[in-house]
């Protein structure tokens, strides 16, 4: 079995050294020479941009280390309350320049690399995407990590060491196609391996129950878990806080020499490849068995992992301090569930208490529901994680006995408290007992246990509190809260669009906004003056065109910048609704094909880009992305209409290309079917980067759209208290359909844009019942509203100065929409956690 040799070991021998650190370039350029020569990766004599990156990157990670150590040793020290930040998904980008740009020495690293030969935006480009993550959640908790270091607070984030993370998208003939992509191939500068945080991690097993009645987890199979730590700088603050992720590692013991020495060399390393298997690659297929299992295991070690860690320090900070009481636990930790995939902290802290530590239930209980919360990112019953239980009672079986106890105790509460929802019993307790399935509701058992659950918009956390959750409410009516997301202004203007940034800073006459994004308000007074329209519309052309040439490199595609940039972004799904965006499209193009020469210079050019990942399995999704191509290929090569609509699909959406994307961006669309998007974040990016909303009122749009002024914003579609009732009226047959819906599909039926049969995806959006089809995302109801508002969109981009106007109104209207307010209102309201400066 292995032996964890947890620690961090902050031990009075080891003195606080301060290393001086290179200031001026011609040090620095030294520095950087120093690190290609002793830290290579490559062969020498080498220095092109990949080797000047590697150095570079080793010689920003060197001051970054010395801050992290300070701040380590400083809460240490210190030993505030600390929030951990359970993520499964982190989508962090590239480091580079977010590193340069928070530790302010962008001019200094410029300079130096100058000197050498390089441009440090050339060098930037090198660097690959860590993508741990899909897609809007695991985007939040880095954005969510960086406000964290910013307001100086004692928390940090953990999560898992994919080898393979969001895999690479290519479009062919066939539509998208996934490339295994490996972002640790040839080494991240940007972890450090901790060989001294060592915990072991078991699955399977038995509960072995001793005389005097305790239960202790026993056999199976041990795994260890070794930690890697990612620095995370605030932005100009010395403050810079870790997130963990785990390795999972076989023993050396558990290679059987003797298979080996026999031949036989797969048996040997079973242990080992069924070790890799664990942080292999982010969301494995789950469609069969051994896929759920393998899903389930990296949850649990995850969570397993990090509250060994967590418990660990918690013993440390209190080493010299005497003996600790568990009663003070839940003020020294706060553990934050982003979304159900961590809940099996729940079981294992009760576990870890009552089995380890000795703790008696309800001693346990109270600790362990003051110390967890949790948030909830989305309403679609098919991503509410349900486990069969007899999974979880394989895997997992002492836990699976904690979760029963919880189960039981709950129902018992019910029955003795609250007579008047024994009939909702069913559907609110954590068990599932249909004998045809019965299954663990992690939703459930994260609200019976959590102290505060939250929703991530103001409607999403409305929906929460009146559907999803309702029963819930009246039992705990304090419980609910909603912290409507945010993103950090550093990744998503200061450092990405450095050209509106500078004039921002100008017309406020402070940087001050970076870090209190409320002052953009400061903006408004000048949406309708002259020079700075000028300003802002010369700061937007050159983003456009920056990301013209992007197009161009990638796609072969030209477009003209001086045609309305439409682009819609992000993961693709039927709720989000591309397939609204690309009919539009299509009807937009027959039109234009039936118009004459003069008429057709009438109207607004357009550039559509659509991009954004399917899952692998996802049929549908992959459907769309094949359609936006084949639409594509029709109207770019149509010498008639290219000149006033191009349609671009843009291959491998991932955080970098979003950062070029959103600042060139002018009308970003957001049209998901009311009630189905919780928040969204890519509409805040996009609004702060004053590109304009077409959207639904849905997720934070309603916010958005509050902040910048309803004027500035174009709504269509119907709302969610609308919705339930639109779908009986299909399932009735009382929809009449849009002509001009009808003729965009019969358009792609006709055979426009190939031969590939779409029928299965225009079926769809017909029929009048079921999930996923009878048009449940109301594509069709919604279609000439949209119609109606994206031609207010062609008026208004005719009005140059109209429109110019809109566009710093959006900018000056999404300081609320900073990860820096969302942070601080979970630090406040929910973790009671305070800032921690190192001074
Ligand atoms: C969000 C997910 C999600 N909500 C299951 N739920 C997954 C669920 O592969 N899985 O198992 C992956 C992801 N992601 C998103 O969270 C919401 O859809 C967005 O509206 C929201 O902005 C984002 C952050 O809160």
């Amino acid at each position: 079995e292995a032996k964890g040799t947890p620690g961090y070991g902050v031990s009075a021998k080891v003195p606080a050294v301060a290393y001086p650190l290179a200031e001026v370039p011609a040090e620095i350029a030294s520095n950087i020479n120093y690190h290609a020569q002793f830290s290579p990766h490559f062969s020498p004599f080498k220095f092109e941009p990949e080797q000047a990156y590697y150095a570079t990157a080793d010689s920003v990670r060197d001051r970054l280390v010395q801050q992290w150590n300070e701040t380590y040793r400083h809460f240490h020290n210190v030993d505030p309350k600390q929030t951990y930040y359970l993520s499964m998904e982190y989508l962090q980008g590239r480091a580079l320049t977010n590193a340069i740009g928070n530790l302010d020495i962008q001019n200094a690293y410029g300079g130096a690399l100058k000197k050498l030969g390089h441009a440090l935006e050339e060098i930037a480009e090198q660097e690959k995407d860590a993508a741990l993550g899909n897609g809007g959640l695991g985007r939040l908790a880095s954005c969510f990590l960086d406000s964290m270091a910013t307001l100086n607070l004692p928390a940090w984030g953990y999560g898992l060491r994919y080898k393979y993370g969001l895999f690479k998208q290519q479009i062919t003939k066939e539509g998208q196609e996934e490339i295994a992509e490996d972002w640790l191939e040839k080494f991240s500068p940007w972890e450090v391996v901790r060989h001294d945080v060592v915990y072991p991690v078991r699955f399977f097993g038995r509960v072995e129950v001793n005389p005097n009645g305790f239960r202790k987890w026993v056999d199976g199979e041990v795994v260890q878990a070794l930690a890697y730590d990612v620095p995370i700088p605030g932005y100009k603050t010395k403050n810079t806080i870790s997130l963990r992720i785990w390795e999972a590692k076989a023993c050396a013991g558990d290679f059987n020499l003797f298979q080996f020495n026999d031949g036989q060399y797969e048996a040997a390393a079973q242990l080992h490849s069924q070790a890799q298997q664990i942080c292999a690659v982010l969301y494995p297929g789950d469609a069969t068995e051994n896929g759920k299992l393998l899903r389930l295991k990296q949850q649990f070690f995850l969570c397993s992992a990090s509250l060994q860690d967590i418990i660990f320090r918690f013993k440390e900070r209190r080493l010299g301090k005497g003996t600790w009481q568990w009663s003070e636990f839940p003020s020294k930790v706060a553990v934050q569930l982003n979304d159900t995939h961590p809940t099996l902290s729940i079981p294992e802290l009760m576990r870890l208490l009552l089995d380890d530590e000795g703790l008696g239930w309800d001693e346990a209980w109270d600790v362990t529901t003051r110390t967890i919360a949790y948030t909830n990112h989305t309403v679609l019953p098919e991503a509410l994680e349900k486990w069969s239980q007899s999974v979880m009672r394989k895997l997992l079986p002492r836990h699976m006995e904690i979760i029963e106890e919880i189960d039981k105790r709950f129902v018992a509460m019910i029955c003795k408290t609250r007579t008047d929802l024994e009939s909702k019993l069913m559907s609110i307790r954590i068990l599932d007992n249909n004998p045809q399935k019965p299954v663990v509701r992690m939703a459930n058992l994260c609200v019976v246990s959590a102290h505060t659950v939250n929703g991530v918009a103001q409607l999403h956390s409305d929906i929460l509190k009146s559907e999803l959750f309702v029963d819930y409410v009246s039992i705990w009516p304090t419980k609910f809260q909603n912290k409507t997301n945010g993103i950090t202004p550093r990744r998503w203007l200061r450092f990405c669009s450095p050209e509106l940034s500078s004039i921002i800073t100008k017309w406020l006459k402070s940087e001050q906004w970076v870090t209190n994004l409320d002052q953009l308000t400061g903006l408004r007074k000048f949406a309708d003056n002259a020079d700075f329209q000028a300003e802002w519309a010369s700061a937007k052309m050159a983003n456009k065109q920056r990301l013209a040439e992007y197009i161009e490199r990638v796609t072969g595609e030209s477009i003209d910048p001086h045609s309305l940039f439409d682009i819609q972004v992000k993961r693709i799904h039927e709720y989000k609704r591309q397939l609204l965006n690309i009919l539009g499209a299509i009807y937009r193009y027959k039109k234009l094909k039936e118009m004459g020469p003069k008429e057709r210079k009438n109207t607004t050019p357009r550039t559509i880009m659509i991009g954004g990942k399917a899952f692998a399995t996802y049929t549908n999704a992959k459907r769309i992305v094949k359609l936006v191509n084949d639409v594509g290929a029709v109207v770019n090569n149509d010498p008639e209409v290219s000149k006033y609509l191009k349609v671009v699909f843009i291959p491998n959406y991932n955080v970098s290309v979003a950062e070029m994307l959103i600042p060139g961006s002018e009308l970003s669309q957001h049209i998901s079917t009311a009630g189905m998007e919780a928040s969204g974040t890519s509409n805040m990016k996009f609004a702060l980067n004053g590109c304009l909303i077409i959207g639904t009122l849905d997720g934070a749009n309603v916010e958005i759209r509050e902040e910048i002024q309803e004027e500035n914003f174009f709504l269509f579609g119907a709302t969610a208290d609308e919705v339930p009732r639109l779908r009986k009226e299909r399932e009735n047959g009382l929809f009449k359909p849009d002509p001009r819906f009808e003729e965009a599909k019969h358009f792609i039926r006709s055979g426009a844009f190939g031969s590939y049969d779409y029928n299965p995806l225009l079926e769809s959006l017909e029929g009048n019942t079921g999930y996923g089809r009878g048009d449940y995302f109301l594509v069709g109801y919604d279609f000439p509203s949209y119609m109606d508002a994206q031609a207010k969109v062609d008026e208004a981009y005719k009005d140059r100065k109209r429109w110019l106007k809109m566009s710093i109104l959006s900018t000056a209207g999404s300081g609320k929409f900073s990860s820096d307010r969302t942070i601080s209102q979970y630090a406040k309201e929910i973790w009671n956690i305070a800032e921690c400066r190192v001074p």
